[in-house]
């Protein structure tokens, strides 16, 4: 057994966390070493400022913001970028399926309605899909957890990446943060490891800046990302249209992003509002019910634009944004070692704070950011929780549909009770179809996947 180094004990004291050695000396050597090297990975300075940041009051001016709808007026320089190697796909995929009662990581659902493919299996293959379409290589940045990140690599590597080339795909993960109880303390998960969070999708900035990622990008010459998350199969991840928008003034914009109109004030999206003068996301949560329900002349929600975490970023603007984005803090319940009895404590209420940070905070620092409205019913297909609003089975449906509404534009009769799914390798939007051998008709009892 060895006492304890002297270094860190002042540190801690310094900081006020000395609580954490309180077990020191009843651990072995092991367990010693695995609580030293936490505690140098933890960036205490930074855990000050997101103590004191995190009481900041702010008073600001929350208004509506401009939206303009998805066309296909700059389609052509969207395509011209694709071509040209600009673009890199960028997801963030750190979190786990809890929500869906799956235990890997989300990315490995089955999300697909006839052949189940996962979430990262249909993300990509519209990458595979759009790099043969085009002519090109489309980079593929995935940010992963400590919690699911050897998992996640075997499950890709084991799938033979889906048709893409190893090479073209940068995993990299994101960062942890100490969950602290109300007084500002860390909490011991165990006597010998510190009670920690992942950073939020919004430690994606920072992540890509420490992993190399963004370096990566400038030496392939990425010059902007499309921006999805892993939980939407119905994300058109490279879109000619949005990326030619994004592009329509490319000597200033610095970020670009999807919203489609939320169905009623309660929906659990964030909403695009303009805040003092910039373009910026408020959570669900923290939008007034009276700005919320509040209605224009046209009877539309005036603050309904749902953010549906599509987002064009340059590269060269996230660079310089990971120091500028806020914390968010949320109540929760953490399970925690009582320093005075040594029990470990599952607490059944919210007993300490999560710190986290949201991607899409770096958009009041954009210049020219555009909010596009797309169609929900094109692009919009969550799948978040095991039954009932936004799970597989509304996902299938709303995944049908599409492909149903593709097939009827190239003239094909569909039931309506068929069972049909297009797989991101034959098709990306109504039009790609043309090069395809397609039945007549789709008979009710059908089930087809083309
Ligand atoms: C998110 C948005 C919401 C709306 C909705 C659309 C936030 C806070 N809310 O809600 O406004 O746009 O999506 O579907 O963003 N993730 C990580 N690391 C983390 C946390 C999350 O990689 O530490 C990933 C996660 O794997 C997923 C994505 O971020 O791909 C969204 O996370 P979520 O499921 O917590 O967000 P949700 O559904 O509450």
């Amino acid at each position: 057994m060895n006492s304890i180094p002297s270094k860190l004990q002042k540190k801690l004291a310094d900081y006020n966390q000395a609580h954490l050695l309180t077990f020191w000396n009843e651990l072995n050597d092991a367990e010693q070493q695995e609580l030293d090297t936490q505690l140098k990975t933890i960036d205490f300075d930074q855990f000050v400022t997101l103590k004191a940041k995190s009481s900041e009051v702010t008073t600001k001016k929350v208004e509506p913001c401009a939206t303009i709808p998805l066309d296909e007026s700059n389609f052509d320089l969207g395509v011209r970028a694709i071509k040209n190697g600009e673009i890199g796909v960028l997801t963030v995929a750190g979190g786990q399926g809890t929500r869906l009662g799956w235990s890997g990581p989300k990315g490995t659902y089955p999300a697909t309605p006839i052949t189940g493919k996962s979430l990262f299996q249909v993300i990509a293959e519209q990458i595979v899909f759009a790099s043969q379409k085009y002519n090109t290589t489309i980079p593929w940045y995935i940010m992963t957890s400590n919690q699911n990140d050897a998992i996640t690599r075997a499950f890709l590597l084991d799938n033979n990446c889906f048709g893409l080339e190893r090479t073209d795909i940068f995993l990299f993960t994101q960062g942890e943060v100490p969950a602290v109880d109300c007084d500002g303390n860390m909490l011991l998960a165990t006597k010998s490891e510190v009670a920690m969070n992942p950073d939020g999708h919004g430690g994606v900035v920072a992540a890509l800046q420490r992993s190399g990622g963004l370096e990566e990008m400038a030496t392939r010459g990425i010059q902007h990302l499309s921006y999805v998350q892993i939980d939407n199969p119905l994300a058109q991840v490279i879109d000619p249209s949005f990326i030619g928008l994004h592009l329509s003034d490319r000597s200033s914009r610095e970020a670009s992003s999807k919203c489609v109109l939320k169905t009623d004030p309660d929906e659990k999206v964030g909403v695009f509002c303009t805040v003092n003068g910039n373009v910026e996301v408020v959570e669900y949560s923290d939008l007034p019910s009276e700005k919320a329900t509040e209605r224009g002349d046209n009877g539309a929600l005036l603050y309904g634009g749902g953010s549906i975490a599509l987002h064009l970023f340059s590269v060269e603007f996230l660079q310089q944004a990971a120091q500028r984005m806020q914390w968010h803090k949320a109540n929760k319940k953490v399970s925690y070692v009582d320093v005075q009895t040594g029990e470990k404590i599952e607490p059944d209420s919210p007993n300490a704070f999560k710190y986290e940070k949201f991607v899409f905070d770096v958009l009041p620092f954009a210049k020219g950011t555009l909010v596009i409205e797309t169609s929900r019913e094109d692009e919009f297909a969550p799948i978040k929780n095991a039954s009932g609003q936004d799970s597989s089975e509304t996902s299938h449906l709303l995944q049908q549909n599409r492909a149903k509404r593709w097939l009827e534009a190239q003239g094909v009769e569909v039931s309506p009770q068929s069972t049909v799914e297009i797989s991101p390798l034959t098709a990306s939007c109504a039009m790609d179809l043309q090069e395809v051998n397609l039945p007549r008709a789709i008979g009710e009892d059908e089930i087809v996947a083309l």
